[in-house]
């Protein structure tokens, strides 16, 4: 009777496990936004990423929060997706290409 005490408790948690499992994640990313301009920018281009639900950019701050599904992509991958609209993405540098292509009143310096 053990075996099955404990399927039954594994029935019990399996949903919960699995529910879990499809939960969003969030993470928050400091970039170098520095206007509304930039804010609208990266929330929009980051709408297009595979597995990012949704981005929240705080220009005053520079932080970004961003809500993804965890199996399909990840911090790195996000962080690598803000370097290539031309911002900095903590750790990862702005990509030149596009950071060359933003407005003036967009750049760091
Ligand atoms: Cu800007």
């Amino acid at each position: 009777m053990k075996a099955l005490k404990y399927i039954l408790v594994f029935l019990f948690f399996a949903p919960a496990i699995y529910a879990v499992d499809k939960k969003n994640d969030t993470v928050i990313i400091k970039t170098s936004a520095i206007c509304n301009e930039c804010k609208e920018r990266i929330e929009t281009a980051l709408a297009y990423e595979k597995g990012i639900i949704q981005s929240d950019v705080n220009f005053k701050t520079g932080m970004v929060s961003v809500i993804y599904k965890a199996g399909k992509t990840s911090p790195d991958k996000i962080r690598k997706a803000i370097s290539e609209i031309g911002y900095d993405a903590d750790n990862v540098k702005a990509d030149p290409k596009s950071y060359a292509k933003l407005p003036k009143c967009c750049k760091k310096e």
